[in-house]
């Protein structure tokens, strides 16, 4: 597709962009039924923290379906995303993908603003990320991590950063 050679950039920026979501529609995986805002996730039976983000997604209005699965390995890859932005569950919403424990907020902003792109990843499992909160003496601890956007070229953008946190109430020891 030619990027080059427009008249009117903005509207063929649109037309790309719809072009983009298009490509990206449900029918990679199947499942053709799902309004945008339901979340299909593919997670393992035994996954704890993938249920926690689960819950999260529905406490901030989410509608979720899950399956379990031996491995979301597979999915991901039929989806068209990376193994380097692996981790414990993979999801898909209004033709995105979403990988790991990415935020609400950020799946929010990913269906206001429709970039064109795979979807957001959160590699690894980062302490702190919805879904792995920590208890105890580590309540409130944070990792640093970034919410990335993985764009149809492969790579990938920071869409949103968080700071690390240190214990909300840290219980010292006598
Ligand atoms: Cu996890």
């Amino acid at each position: 597709m030619a990027l080059t050679n427009t008249k009117s950039p903005s509207r063929r920026a649109v037309v790309q962009t719809a072009l983009s979501l298009a490509s990206l529609g449900y029918s990679t995986i199947g499942y053709s039924g799902n309004p945008p805002d339901v979340v299909t996730v593919w997670k393992t039976p035994s996954c704890g923290c993938c249920k926690d983000w689960v819950i999260h997604l529905r406490k901030e209005g989410f509608n979720v379906v899950t399956y379990d699965v031996n491995d979301n390995a597979p999915v991901r890859q039929k989806l068209g995303l990376s193994a380097k932005f692996g981790s414990c569950h993979t999801a898909q919403v209004g033709g995105y993908v979403l990988e790991g424990h990415v935020p609400a907020r950020q799946v929010k902003r990913l269906l206001r603003e429709k970039p064109a792109a795979v979807g957001l990843a959160v590699p690894g499992m980062p302490v702190g990320s919805p879904g792995m909160e920590m208890r105890g003496d580590m309540l409130g601890v944070r990792d640093a991590y970034n919410v990335l956007l993985v764009t149809p070229d492969g790579n990938s953008r920071v869409y949103e950063s968080y700071a690390a946190k240190s214990a909300t109430n840290p219980v010292s020891k006598s």
